[in-house]
C-alpha cells in the first residue's frame, strides 16, 4: 500500500511512522508514505497557500490552486483507489472504513487546515472525507496518523501475531473481554480460574460471553 499526504506541516507527522510498528512495516515494505508539502505547489513569492472567505467570516482558507497542482500531479503518477480529506465535516472513522481502505492499493491524504479548503478541491478530487470523532483538532495532521495507524497495521505481515488483528476490540462489533497475564495473584486479586483450566473450548466461551458483558455495559450502542 502507498499513502500520499498532503499538508502544511508534514513535520507534524513523521515520528510515528519511524517508530515501532508502523516502522516495521515501512521497513518490511509492506506500506510506504510519501509527504507532500502544500508550500511547494504555490505559484505566490512567499509560498502563500491561504486567502480570506468570500463573504466574509473569520479564519483563513486553504486556497484551490496550490492543492489542485500537487493532486493532479500525483494522480498523473498512479492511479488513486480513494483521495480522502481530513476533516471533522466527514464521517466518522470506524473499524469498517479502516477494513475497507486497508484493501486499497493507493491513497491520498488531505490534511485541513484554517477553516479549511476551498469546496472547488472537493468538487474536483476528494472521493471521500473522514474525521476522527466529534471534537476539534488544529488540524487533520494527527487525523491523518490515526487513519493512516488504523488501516496500516490490518496489512498482512504487518502484526507478528496475525491473530491479534482479528481478535481486536470492534473486528465483531464487541470489545475485548478482561485480559491476564502472570503473576496469578496479584495483592489478593485472582486470574479467573477458568483461564486457568486448559479447557480451551470453555475459555473460548467464557471470554466471549465476557466480551458481550462488557460490551452491553459500555457501548450497548455496538449491539444494535
Ligand atoms: Cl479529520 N480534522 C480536524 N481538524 N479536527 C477533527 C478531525 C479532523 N476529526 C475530528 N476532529
Amino acid at each position: 500500500m502507498r499513502i500520499d499526504i498532503i499538508s502544511v506541516l508534514p513535520e507534524l507527522m513523521e515520528s510515528p511512522f519511524q517508530t515501532s510498528i508502523l516502522k516495521r512495516a515501512m521497513e518490511k515494505g509492506l506500506a510506504e508514505v510519501h509527504f507532500h508539502n502544500i508550500r511547494d505547489w504555490s505559484t505566490s513569492k512567499h509560498r502563500k497557500v491561504d486567502d480570506e472567505p468570500y463573504g466574509g467570516g473569520a479564519g483563513m482558507i486553504m486556497t484551490v490552486e496550490p492543492l489542485d497542482l500537487c493532486i493532479s500531479e500525483l494522480k498523473s503518477q498512479r492511479d488513486y483507489d480513494e483521495i480522502i480529506y481530513l476533516t471533522p465535516e466527514g464521517e466518522t472513522l470506524n473499524q469498517r472504513i479502516a477494513n475497507t481502505l486497508s484493501i486499497k492499493k493507493n491513497l491520498i491524504f488531505l490534511c485541513g487546515h484554517y477553516k479549511g479548503v476551498d469546496q472547488r478541491v472537493r468538487d474536483l478530487h476528494i472521493t471521500k472525507e473522514i474525521s476522527i470523532g466529534d471534537y476539534v483538532l488544529t488540524g487533520g495532521e494527527l487525523a491523518a496518523c490515526v487513519l493512516a495507524d488504523s488501516v496500516i497495521r490490518l496489512l498482512p505481515g504487518v502484526l507478528n501475531d496475525e491473530q491479534s488483528a482479528l481478535t481486536d476490540s470492534f473486528q465483531d462489533n464487541l470489545l475485548s473481554p478482561p485480559i491476564y497475564t502472570r503473576p496469578e495473584t496479584y495483592k489478593g486479586l485472582s486470574v479467573p480460574k477458568i483461564l486457568l483450566s486448559g479447557n480451551t473450548s470453555a475459555i473460548e466461551d467464557w471470554l466471549h460471553d465476557e466480551a458481550v458483558r462488557v460490551t452491553k455495559e459500555r457501548r450497548p450502542d455496538l449491539l444494535e
